[in-house]
C-alpha cells in the first residue's frame, strides 16, 4: 500500500438546480467523503490505495463499496455494520462563494468504527497513513480508533499525514482545538487551510503558523490559501505555490482533498516539496470546475494535459 486512510464516506445529494433546497425538487446522487476523495484521487494517478470504514448493510452502502471499489481502491478492509445505516448529506449550493452542508450522518455506520477493527499489519504496509480531523469527531470510538491508527503508524515508522478539516457542525470548538492538536502534535506533514491554522495556532502570520506546527513536531507544514495558492515549510526551507487560474469555480468543496492526493502523488514519485505542493494546486484546482468532489480527479494524461494547457 502507498496510502491507506479512515472515515466516513456518505451518499451525497444536490440539487440539480442552484439556490435554496426548499425549492428543489430533483438531486443527483454522488459520493462524497474527504478520505476517500484523496483515496480516490491517488488511485487515478495510479498509487495503491486502501480504506478503512463501516458501511451499512444498506442499498447506500452497496452504492459506496462499488463505487470506491471500481475507482481502484482496496475496501478489504471495509465492515458492513446491520446494526446502522449509512449516512448521508446534501450540499445545497447558492453561489460557488455560498455552499451549504447538511448532514444526516450522527449514529451512521461509520460512527461506529472502532480501534479493534483496525488491522495494524494493514497499515504497517503502508507509505503513509492520511487522516482528518472529520473522523475523530465523529464519535468517541472514532477518535479511539484514529489515536490507535496514529500509535500503530508510529510502532513502524510510517509517516503521518493530516489534514485538519475542521467541521464545527460535528464538535464544538473547544473539544475540536485540543483533539485536532493532538492529531497534529503526532503527525509527520500537515496540511491544514489558512482558516484552520488560524484556529489552531491563533496566529495569521503565515511564517508564524508554521512554526508553531514545527514546534507542536511537524517536519512539513503546507498551508492551503485556497484560490492564492499554497505555502510550505520545512525546517530548512520555505515557499509560496500560486494557485492555478480556472475558468469558473463551479463547486469548490473537495478540492483540499485533490490538493492532499496531489502532495502525496507527488512526494511518492519523489518529487522535491514544492513540485508535490505544485501539483497539489493543480489537482485542487481541477476538482473546482465540476459538479462533485471526486469527478474532476485526474488521471496522469489528463493532469498532464492540464499542466500544459495553464503552460501556454
Ligand atoms: O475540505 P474539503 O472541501 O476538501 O472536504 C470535503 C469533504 O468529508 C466532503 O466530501 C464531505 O463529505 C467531508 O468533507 C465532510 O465530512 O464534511
Ligand atoms: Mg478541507
Amino acid at each position: 500500500m502507498d496510502v491507506v486512510s479512515i472515515g466516513e464516506t456518505m451518499a451525497l445529494f444536490t440539487p440539480d438546480q442552484r439556490g435554496p433546497m426548499r425549492y428543489a425538487r430533483n438531486f443527483s446522487l454522488k459520493m462524497a467523503g474527504a478520505e476517500t476523495n484523496t483515496l480516490i484521487g491517488l488511485a487515478k494517478l495510479g498509487h495503491k490505495t486502501g480504506w478503512i470504514s463501516r458501511i451499512g448493510k444498506d442499498e447506500f452502502g452497496a452504492f459506496l463499496l462499488h463505487s470506491i471499489r471500481g475507482e481502484g481502491v482496496d475496501t478489504s478492509r471495509v465492515t458492513v455494520d446491520d446494526q446502522a445505516l449509512t449516512g448521508i448529506f446534501f450540499k445545497e449550493i447558492r453561489n460557488e462563494k455560498d455552499v451549504r452542508i447538511t448532514y444526516y450522518r450522527k449514529h451512521s455506520a461509520a460512527s461506529r468504527i472502532h480501534h479493534e477493527q483496525i488491522d495494524e499489519d494493514y497499515i504497517a504496509s503502508a507509505r503513509f497513513l492520511y487522516l482528518t480531523g472529520i473522523t475523530p469527531a465523529l464519535s468517541e470510538s472514532c477518535r479511539k480508533a484514529i489515536f490507535y491508527s496514529m500509535d500503530v503508524a508510529k510502532k513502524h515508522g510510517v509517516k503521518i499525514v493530516f489534514d485538519p478539516n475542521l467541521r464545527l457542525k460535528l464538535w464544538s470548538k473547544k473539544e475540536a482545538r485540543k483533539t485536532l492538536l493532538s492529531m497534529a502534535e503526532m503527525a509527520d506533514l500537515v496540511l491544514p487551510g489558512y482558516q484552520e491554522g488560524i484556529f489552531l495556532t491563533e496566529t495569521t502570520d503565515i511564517k508564524e503558523m508554521a512554526d508553531v506546527f514545527h514546534q507542536l513536531g511537524n517536519e512539513i507544514v503546507i498551508i492551503k490559501c485556497g484560490e492564492k495558492g499554497a505555502y510550505y515549510s520545512l525546517h530548512n526551507q520555505s515557499g509560496f505555490i500560486h494557485s492555478f487560474p480556472v475558468k469558473k469555480v463551479i463547486d469548490p468543496v473537495g478540492a483540499g482533498d485533490g490538493f492532499a492526493a496531489g502532495v502525496l502523488s507527488g512526494l511518492l514519485d519523489g518529487l522535491s516539496i514544492s513540485q508535490s505542493v505544485e501539483r497539489g494546486c493543480a489537482i485542487g484546482a481541477m476538482v473546482t470546475t465540476v459538479p462533485g468532489d471526486i469527478e474532476g480527479l485526474p488521471d496522469r494524461e489528463t493532469l498532464e494535459a492540464f499542466l500544459k494547457s495553464v503552460d501556454q
